[in-house]
């Protein structure tokens, strides 16, 4: 034994050095993202070294959370929806914002009935005119006729959230095209002060939204944004908060339609996640670009091997009830309904996404009425699409009762795992008597990974299997409808997998 060595090892300042990476990882690794949600790729790990690595990257305690809401909606609402515009100028007379009878208990009741389980509300867009009364500037609501400029919309969408049990989100758009400051370093210590005031006056904040978009403020000039001190702020204040898509917790799906990915992986390379290349990114052209979101492979073996880092890094799919993102009269007759809102429920939520619908409230502070009756509608479908599981009394062959209820308890902890080192495995279900179906449901227990990356659903007609549908990734959950198919027996083929995969549920119903 080398008694140097013994002897430095016991130096409190290496006892220190050690307690300070336990505490805060490596350097490099940005603490806001969870030591659990990351890992590195080192030089010498092969290609199976690299997909077990992959399947251990978990989703941290607010991104389990997030996930499981499902369903999500955006609350567009402020000066442009009383000038008719998208994007406002910034210039904008503050005294143009007076809705006649704003109740955010109707908003936040209403997506509360319809099953969206948390809103958003654009506190600021890149109008940079605030729903709240901020002290750092007067380009708000004090300076409007709306309750003589005593009021807060924050603080009404946020305790209606709190009376109806909803999580409560801010959108702050760091583009602002009325603080003179944008453009300066001046601006991100703005940006800071008001980010302060929304995450301590307004009680807990569950997801807070950095939008991309990042152009010329009143002065001409663009800002360098300081992304790190915001996600520091955020994880100080809020610490359960999600930071959403321009942040590390929620990625944009890459689209605007509502449909994400066929195949949507969680785990995708993380190197532009780590703080330096944060610090980087920022000083683009374009403003913060973790990864190019819009293509159309980001989580593939291929794509794995060639990274350095891994991280766990889920999609939202943010898409309007409307054409536009703000409310305007005109598009009344143009609102999505009920169908293909649960044609949205099904490409989005049903692709191992969270949905983020947007529905705007109107010149009266209230949701309109054409909105209303689509939610409504949406609520129905779901509820009724999902009410018989085919599979609730199923027998699985080889396996005891236990099985089959933790395969269709709706609770996604509960669980069939395959053997270790099986990534191949079959599910073989007889039903009691012949049932028709059209929809599969499948999801993965995704706090131990996400693992599928080919199924198939095959039927036995006529002595042989038939195959009905088939995908490639699950996660969270993966929804796929088919032509209604008749059966008696029938079985989930895993054809493959990173590991053995882990099924918490699997549902058959019959969509009308
Ligand atoms: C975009 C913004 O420019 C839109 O106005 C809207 O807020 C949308 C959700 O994000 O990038």
């Amino acid at each position: 034994m080398d008694h140097r060595l013994l002897k430095i090892r016991r130096t409190p300042a290496v006892f220190v050095l050690a307690v300070y990476f336990l505490l805060f990882g490596q350097r490099g690794q940005s603490q806001v993202i969870d030591k659990k949600s990351f890992v590195k790729i080192d030089a010498s790990d092969t290609q199976a070294d690299i997909i077990r690595k992959a399947v251990k990257v978990v989703p941290s305690a607010r991104q389990l959370r997030w996930q499981k809401l499902e369903l999500t909606a955006f609350l567009h609402f402020g000066i442009n929806t009383f000038t008719g515009r998208e994007w406002g100028d910034g210039g904008e007379d503050p005294g143009l914002f007076n809705p006649s009878d704003l109740d955010a208990r109707q908003w936040i009741g209403a997506c509360k009935a319809a099953g969206f389980k948390q809103v958003i509300l654009t506190a600021k867009h890149h109008d940079g005119f605030c729903l709240w009364p901020s002290a750092y500037t007067d380009h708000s609501v004090k300076s409007s006729p709306w309750k003589l400029g005593k009021g807060d919309v924050v603080k009404e969408v946020a305790e209606a959230c709190r009376e109806f049990g909803v999580g409560f989100g801010v959108y702050l758009s760091p583009w602002d095209r009325n603080n003179k400051s944008f453009g300066t370093p001046g601006y991100n210590d703005y940006f800071i002060n008001q980010l302060t005031e929304l995450l301590s006056n307004y009680g807990k904040v569950d997801e807070v939204w950095f939008d991309g978009a990042n152009g010329e403020g009143p002065e001409g000039k663009k800002q360098v944004y300081d992304f790190n001190r915001w996600y520091a702020l955020i994880r100080k204040l809020q610490p359960s908060a999600v930071i959403a898509v321009m942040g590390p917790d929620v990625r944009w799906v890459g689209t605007e339609s509502g449909y994400g990915r066929e195949t949507e992986w969680s785990v995708v390379p993380g190197d532009a996640l780590v703080q330096e290349n944060v610090a980087a990114n920022s000083q683009k052209e374009a403003g913060f670009a973790p990864m190019n979101m819009m293509e159309e492979d980001l989580g593939s073996r291929e794509k794995l091997l060639k990274a350095k880092s891994l991280v766990w890094y889920p999609a939202e799919i943010d898409v309007s009830i409307r054409p536009g993102w703000f409310y305007h009269e005109k598009e009344d007759s143009e609102v999505k309904n009920a169908d293909k809102l649960l044609d949205i429920y099904f490409s989005s939520v049903g692709r191992n996404g969270v949905l983020l619908l947007n529905i705007p409230p109107d010149k009266r502070g209230l949701l309109s009425d054409s909105d209303l009756r689509a939610l409504e509608g949406f609520r129905r479908k779901i509820d009724e699409v999902f009410r018989d599981n085919v599979l609730q009394d199923a027998v699985v062959e080889g396996a005891s009762s236990a099985v089959i209820r933790k395969l269709t308890d709706g609770n996604d902890e509960t669980a069939w795992t395959a053997k270790d080192g099986n990534t191949t495995p079959q599910l073989v279900f007889s039903l009691k008597t012949e049932k028709e179906f059209n929809l599969l449901v499948l999801q993965e227990n995704i706090r131990k990974g996400q693992r599928i990356e080919r199924f198939r659903l095959d039927v036995f007609q006529g002595g042989k299997w038939k195959k009905v549908t088939d995908g490639t990734t699950v996660g969270y959950k993966r929804i796929l409808r088919f032509s209604p198919v008749g059966a008696e027996k029938l079985r989930l083929v895993i054809e493959s997998s990173r590991a053995n995969p882990i099924v918490s549920e699997v549902g058959l119903f019959y969509s009308r």
